[in-house]
């Protein structure tokens, strides 16, 4: 087995779509004769990504935007997938972190709206929400997450790029899974959604279309430690298939199960693998 001998620890963010990617990864490391410390589940992306560059973790499933804009400090996206993900892994060889082949897997921020307001207000794209915000300034309340609040690629970029500036009041911050709740009540007119979300299909939500491109691409890639890569130089080989069968499909149906049905991550990862032949 071509990792046999190697220990490796993998690590992810505290989000559904995260601990599913964390888990096949460890997984697939596991598989291919590797012991496995599972770190998963970190509170936010920057300790996350601290994480993997202060070596207590080796490799974790990181999204290409999030670094560009968010680790990097860029704040032009790059439109193309493959070259934003070229440019990130350019930037991060020299911090000491190897980007490996991206998945199809785009899993961008979006604003969601339930069904009863979509049918009050029709708003389809951010600019009419920019609009609304402009004609009925009370009309327009966001349920966010402290992390979408204050990242560049998050709230303080969007109003800008948008021609928006919300009162505070209008703002309301709370963690993921409530942000779903909260949006199909209607406690908020939009929440902040991520688009491989598996509640917005099951919860109906309307996604406002990002018209202006404001968001980067956020193709998931493995992102590991360049010390471990040349030490064990095939987890590439070994993961590359895996992250090639992530497609955004899969992680819709990955997270519902999860965040709609209940099941747990490490469960619902161990039964993709084994339905794609990953691990016997
Ligand atoms: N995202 C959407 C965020 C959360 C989900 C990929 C832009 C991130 O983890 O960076």
């Amino acid at each position: 087995k071509p990792l046999e001998g190697a220990d490796l620890t993998v690590t992810s963010k505290e989000f559904t779509e995260q601990l599913i990617l964390g888990a096949i990864m460890g997984i697939a490391f596991e598989a291919a004769g590797a012991e496995v410390l599972d770190r998963t589940g970190i509170q936010g992306s920057v300790g996350t990504r601290a994480a993997v560059e202060n070596g207590d973790a080796d490799a974790t499933y990181e999204y290409t935007g999030t670094a560009w804009i968010t680790y990097l400090g860029n704040s032009k996206p790059i439109p193309d997938p493959e070259q934003q993900w070229k440019a990130v892994k350019e930037a991060d060889a020299k911090k000491g972190l190897t980007w490996l082949p991206p998945a199809r897997l785009n899993n961008t921020y979006a604003l969601a709206m339930n069904q009863a307001n979509y049918k009050r207000y029709g708003t389809k794209t951010l600019s009419q929400v920019a609009e609304l915000a402009k004609s009925d300034p009370g009309a327009v309340t966001l349920c966010v997450e402290g992390e979408f609040a204050n990242r560049a690629d998050g709230l303080p970029g969007l109003e800008k790029a948008y021609g928006m500036s919300l009162p505070a009041g209008n703002i309301t911050q709370m963690d993921t899974g409530i942000i779903y709740t909260q949006t199909a009540k209607g406690a908020c007119t939009y929440g902040e959604v991520y688009t491989t979300d598996g509640r917005i299909k099951s919860m109906n939500l309307v996604v406002m279309e990002d018209d202006k491109k404001f968001f980067p691409n956020y193709n998931a890639a493995p992102m590991v430690r360049t010390a471990t890569l040349k030490k064990w130089p095939a987890i590439a080989s070994v993961l590359d298939p895996v992250t090639r069968a992530l497609t955004n499909d899969v992680a819709q149906t990955l997270n519902a199960k999860v965040d709609v049905d209940g099941e747990d991550p490490h469960q619902v990862a161990l039964d993709w693998m084994k339905e794609k032949g990953f691990v016997k």
